[in-house]
């Protein structure tokens, strides 16, 4: 009986409810970030070629693409901005909250780019 206990002794530490709690607890938060991961890989994937306006700002500022590439603008700004290249290859309206535009780059080139509303706020397009 004696060794029994002894040779069982081992086992029961390995699973202490102790540890098996801290797995359940550690697991959770890792397959919701696996799961988070996923989702935003995914979502990073089907905006590929968009470009946000945050904070008077341009994001990413400098954005390389393949010819004939769409490249997609997107107001979260709760004031209108607009986009216009410098050589008129295109120009935006004024765009609302959570308004776009889009504009299909045909040809290799630099666009760039400023806010008609705001010319401090610039961005650049590198196509090739
Ligand atoms: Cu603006």
């Amino acid at each position: 009986m004696r060794s029994l206990v002894s040779h069982l002794r081992p086992i029961a530490a390995r699973f202490t409810p102790g540890r098996a709690v801290v797995v359940a607890v550690l697991s959770g938060p890792i397959v919701g970030a696996l799961l988070a991961f996923g989702t935003v890989a995914a979502e990073e994937t089907k905006e590929a070629n968009v470009v946000t306006i945050d904070n008077f700002t341009f994001t990413p500022p400098e954005f390389t693409v393949a010819v004939g590439t769409t490249v997609k603008w997107i107001n979260h700004d709760d004031i209108p901005h607009n986009v216009i290249n410098k050589d008129k290859a295109f120009r935006s309206k004024a765009l609302d909250t959570d308004d776009s535009y889009s504009f299909t780059f045909a040809s290799a080139g630099t666009y760039d780019y400023f806010c008609g509303l705001h010319p401090h706020m610039q961005g650049k397009i590198v196509v090739k």
